[in-house]
């Protein structure tokens, strides 16, 4: 077996579904009777930003109540004590990875706690409300919207996703469910680019065909286990 020296792990909302924080197939992926994939996209922006504005404020607060789980914690040992290359790519918009101690984490769909300036193009860290149009901290336009990555955005640093990915001898997709590309097609290119490619999550995905093995239980059980 040919040795593992560098390692892409992908996560999705099941890698902090213990931690309190609904992923998207909860509830049937709806929020106040609207599907996500309606609200989270730059026409309903357009169409009803206060609508939009309402979905993240809440989500922004919602996430700063809570803690990162066993499973964040096992991933941040892994990032500190693996001697190879180690990328932490994260659809995740919350900061749970970054919060047990995590440092290689790219979020690929941008983060709850940064807001992105339509005026001056700079994003800044953001804890705050934004429903109520506050000044951008470096140009004091109030032109701020959610850095975050919507339905028919360009997802971030997808050149540093694939250069990861042509030199993986591992991916490991965790606590995802497959149904959003480009990153549910990472196990794919993952697989076509010669490495193994493992799958831990609560049920199988959609796209767990494509991996040579696959485990299935909670993040905070399969997670400890797999980085021991
Ligand atoms: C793009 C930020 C192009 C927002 C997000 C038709 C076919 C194929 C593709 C498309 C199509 N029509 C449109 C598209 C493209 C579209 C897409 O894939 N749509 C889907 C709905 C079909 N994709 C896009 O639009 C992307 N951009 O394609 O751009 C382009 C090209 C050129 C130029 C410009 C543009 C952008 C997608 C990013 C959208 N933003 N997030 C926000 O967070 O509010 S996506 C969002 O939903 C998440 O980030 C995540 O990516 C996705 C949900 O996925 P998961 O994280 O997997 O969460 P989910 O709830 O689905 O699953 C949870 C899993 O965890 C489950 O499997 C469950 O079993 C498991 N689980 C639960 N509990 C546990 C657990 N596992 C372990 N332990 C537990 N305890």
């Amino acid at each position: 077996m040919a040795a593992i020296r560098n390692i892409v792990i992908l996560t999705g909302a099941g890698v902090s579904a213990e931690s309190g924080i609904d992923t998207f197939r909860d509830a049937g992926g709806l929020w106040e009777q609207h599907r996500v994939e309606d609200v989270a996209t730059p026409e309903a922006f357009v169409r009803d930003p206060d609508l939009v504005f309402r979905f993240y404020d809440m989500r922004r607060a919602a996430i700063q109540t809570k803690e990162p789980n066993a499973a964040h914690v096992a991933l941040a040992r892994l990032d500190r004590e693996w001697p190879g290359e180690l990328l932490i790519v994260t659809q995740n918009v919350d900061d749970l990875h970054e919060r047990a101690g995590a440092k290689r984490v790219l979020h690929m769909h941008g983060e709850h706690l940064n807001a992105w300036c339509l005026a001056c193009d700079v994003r800044s860290r953001w804890t705050g409300s934004l429903i109520d149009r506050p000044p951008c901290p470096r140009c004091g336009e109030r032109a701020l919207r959610p850095d975050v990555v919507w339905f028919g955005e360009m997802p971030y640093r997808m050149d540093e996703i694939f250069a990861a990915l042509r030199e993986a001898d591992l991916f490991v997709s965790i606590g995802t469910s497959g149904a959003v590309y480009p990153a549910a097609g990472f196990v794919r290119n993952a697989r076509e680019l010669g490495a193994r490619t493992l799958e831990l999550n609560l049920e199988p995905s959609q796209g767990t065909a494509w991996f040579d093995a696959a485990r299935h239980g909670p993040a905070t059980r399969l997670v400890p286990e797999w980085v021991e």
